[in-house]
């Protein structure tokens, strides 16, 4: 019987699940280097933490690699219920909440390898966490596709550690009862987006106004997998950034509030790092809470040992 520790939590209502012990060993190298271990030999070990029966599609896993000899930053590679992301802004909030639980950091700052580059963390409060992102750019500015049932729909594809198509022409009204056909609106634009030149594209977001004054953008965000993304994303935060950067709608060092389906919000802004490339170092705010500390279990003769894989419905 193999034993994996765990440390549930959740930002602005997304859930991350961190494997503090008893995850798979990776060796100590580059995190892009142990993010191909870990996809190549053990992606059992994925699919056992968070996919049901002892997970569910909404969870975002966690690896937490320790600081070591050779290398002295933390690190973390985090994944879902279809692979593995770039970043996650989320997951890194509800990582150092995680950390901070457990008393294996103070408060201040740290740095956080994952796969796609090294993040600067903040952590301000036991709960309370600003980080900056991996460099963010716009890579494509009003793509038109043409989406089956919906007809022409326009965005911008953007990288925020992971890749995003951020619709600018639809208006759907953003509200928790409609999730189900939001999420089949934007699981046919991603389709769409997909076929016409942009595979890497996997997650997409519509927008619409906030329900609070304090927040500029209210949004629903569709991941991988097909779950929606309970917290406002701070991947595709920083992808909006981006763009908002690149269109002089906020400049340097404003506050940009971002409100998710749910109303929870994370702070962002951001500096430039190349004004020609359009490149930028997003600045994410937003807080986590911890909800559970288990030892999952997962003995040999369990027929669902290694998770129910699911595969992405079409
Ligand atoms: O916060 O970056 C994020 C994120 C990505 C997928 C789910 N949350």
């Amino acid at each position: 019987m193999k034993v994996i520790r765990v440390v549930d939590s959740h930002t602005g209502g997304e859930p991350t699940r961190v494997i503090v012990e008893g995850g798979p060993d990776l060796g100590n190298g580059p995190l892009a280097d142990r993010l191909a271990r870990f996809r190549n030999e053990f992606d059992r070990y994925r699919s056992a933490v968070v996919n049901e029966p002892r997970g569910s599609d909404v969870v975002v896993g966690a690896l937490y690699c320790k600081p070591d000899e050779q290398n002295k930053n933390h690190g973390v590679i985090f994944f879902n219920n279809v692979g593995y992301l770039g970043m996650c802004g989320h997951g890194t909030i509800g990582l150092m909440a995680t950390l901070r639980h457990l008393g294996w950091i103070e408060l201040g700052v740290h740095t956080l390898d994952t796969p796609v580059g090294a993040i600067e963390v903040q952590l301000e409060s036991d709960h309370s966490v600003r980080l900056t992102n991996v460099p963010s750019y716009r890579k494509a500015k009003d793509v038109t596709v043409d989406v089956a049932g919906i007809g022409k729909v326009t965005g911008d594809v953007a990288w925020g550690g992971n890749w995003f198509y951020l619709v600018t022409s639809l208006h759907e009204s953003l509200t928790l009862d409609r999730v189900e056909h939001l999420t089949d609106v934007s699981w046919k634009i991603r389709q769409a987006i997909n076929a016409q030149g942009y595979p890497e594209v996997d997650h997409v977001e519509l927008f619409g106004p906030p329900s609070s004054s304090k927040a500029h953008s209210r949004n629903f965000v569709l991941c991988p997998g097909k779950a929606y993304d309970r917290s406002p994303c701070g991947t595709g935060t920083s992808a909006k950034l981006a763009c908002l950067a690149g269109d002089q709608v906020l400049a340097e060092g404003n506050i940009w509030v971002q409100e998710s389906i749910l109303g929870s919000t994370f702070t962002g802004s951001y500096r430039w790092l190349d004004r020609t490339a359009g490149e930028i170092a997003p600045e994410i705010g937003g807080s986590a809470y911890v909800t559970a500390e288990s030892r999952l279990l997962l003995s040999d003769d369990d027929p669902f040992c290694w998770g129910i894989r699911s595969e992405v419905r079409d």
